[in-house]
């Protein structure tokens, strides 16, 4: 990296060091990313559109991949940063704990665009724009398709719906927006309970571990599994068929993301919904950074468009399917 800087050390770069303002004197803009991880199906989606997006608008990308720990995405932004970036974008892994890093990029002059997922941060001028899904809207669409779901509204018109919870990253927007958003409207229905809740850290080999202690721990009183994404469902699937019930039938699973992989478990009968979120943010993420530059007003909330997919659409919905 540093021998790169150093061969491309000409007039051009000298003047960029002179900040936002020269930006369209020189060549190309260089964006740091500071992506969240590779923790699933939906965030390798996410970093190839990303990447692709700043290939096809001729932005120079400095990716950093923070291995779902917010230290390592604290260092990156630090190192944009230092190497004077025009713009710095990053998906933070949890929601807190930003303020001071975001102080001195503001202080460098350099703005910062989140993807994905939010902060919470008390000074709303430390970031410029948030494209990315409604989280709690997300939740409320697996609680609606739920109860609305034939075969829950059987078991809950007899008795108990007891549901389990894989949540997302503790701490993070999307854990905490859908648990939020999925008990909002079950808070309405008695009864629907949510009778065990814990992280699977949006990984299927932690779905499996969590689902397999929810199994050991409840056995067949579970009825319904809502993952906060789809990795952690088909992680569950496997825990579950290990311990010789059936999912989908026997335990009602739905979750979040709509990746190929939860269209081939719903093709294979095993998960029942998947809402959708989608990680193809590159190409919109790319316009703002150069509208930014440009010294264009940028939109401060972008929402992404998504649907729901109940099992009996997955076959005919699967060939158009892009992640
Ligand atoms: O749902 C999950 C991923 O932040 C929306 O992070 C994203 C979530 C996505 O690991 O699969």
């Amino acid at each position: 990296m540093k021998r790169v800087l150093f061969n491309v050390a000409s007039a051009v770069l000298l003047l960029l060091a002179f900040g936002p303002g020269l930006a369209l004197a020189k060549d190309k803009i260089v964006l740091g990313f500071s992506q969240v991880g590779a923790e699933s199906e939906w965030r390798t989606a996410n970093t190839q559109s990303i990447k692709d997006a700043a290939a096809k608008e001729g932005i120079t990308l400095k990716f950093s991949d923070a291995q779902q720990k917010q230290e390592n995405q604290i260092k990156a932004i630090r190192s944009f940063i230092a190497q004077r970036v025009d713009v710095i974008a990053f998906s933070p892994v949890v929601e807190t704990g930003w303020e001071p890093v975001l102080r001195e990029a503001k202080r460098a002059g350099i703005p910062v665009v989140l993807t994905d997922r939010s902060v919470s941060v008390k000074d709303e001028s430390l970031w410029v724009s948030f494209l990315g899904s409604d989280f709690v809207e997300e939740g409320r669409r697996a609680a609606k398709w739920l109860v609305d779901y034939a075969p829950v509204k059987e078991l809950a018109a007899k008795g108990e719906v007891n549901i389990v919870e894989l949540q997302g990253t503790v701490g993070s927007a999307p854990a905490i927006d859908r648990k939020k958003g999925f008990e909002e409207i079950l808070k309405n229905q008695p009864k629907f309970k949510i009778i065990r809740s814990q992280t699977g850290d949006f990984t299927r080999a932690k779905g499996k571990e969590v689902m397999e202690a929810f199994l050991k721990a409840e056995g067949k009183k579970i009825n319904v599994l809502y993952a906060h994404n789809d990795d952690m469902a088909i992680g569950a699937i496997q825990a579950i068929e290990e311990a010789g019930l059936k999912p989908g039938k026997d335990i009602v699973i739905v979750s979040i993301d709509a990746v190929k992989g939860a269209f081939e478990a719903m093709i294979a009968g095993k998960l029942n919904c998947s809402v959708e979120c989608s990680p193809l943010l590159g190409p919109q993420l790319m316009s703002i950074v150069k509208d930014v530059v440009a010294g264009k007003p940028v939109p401060r909330r972008i929402v992404t468009e998504e649907g729901v997919f109940p099992q009996e659409t997955a076959a005919k919905e699967f060939p158009n399917r892009k992640y």
